[in-house]
């Protein structure tokens, strides 16, 4: 399988702002930050979409959203934040290694975009 760019970052072949990292996921400021915090939450087992993920994953699952709310806490933004996963050419994903977006420091509407 090729190597995605995210798993270049999580073996640091290339830079990143690196926020947070355990045994399982590292987090990294967004390149284009859609908001003034905007912070990807990514699994070091490179699975390409959400739909990829099985029971085996539901830890893991489990584990990158307890990530997210932390890290936002972390910025001073846990009562306002936005958390998004695309899943999908469609649905905006334009990197294949699953990963969750974390938006914060504005004001967000809804529906979304
Ligand atoms: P998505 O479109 O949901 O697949 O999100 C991919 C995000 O990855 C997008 O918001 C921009 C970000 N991104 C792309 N390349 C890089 C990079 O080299 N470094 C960092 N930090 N972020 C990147």
């Amino acid at each position: 399988m090729t190597e995605t760019l995210f798993k270049k970052i999580i073996d640091r072949k290339i830079p990143a702002d690196i926020v947070y990292e355990d045994d399982d996921c590292l987090a990294f400021r967004d390149i284009h930050p859609q908001a003034p915090v905007h912070i990807l939450v990514v699994p070091k087992k490179p699975l390409p979409k959400l739909v990829d993920a099985t029971d085996a994953d539901s830890t893991l699952l489990g584990h990158l959203l307890l990530v997210a709310g932390n890290i936002a806490r972390q910025e001073g933004h846990e009562d306002a934040f936005r958390l998004v996963i695309n899943n999908g050419a469609d649905a905006g994903q334009s990197v294949f290694h699953l990963h969750c977006h974390i938006l914060a420091g504005r004001p967000f509407g809804w529906p979304p975009g």
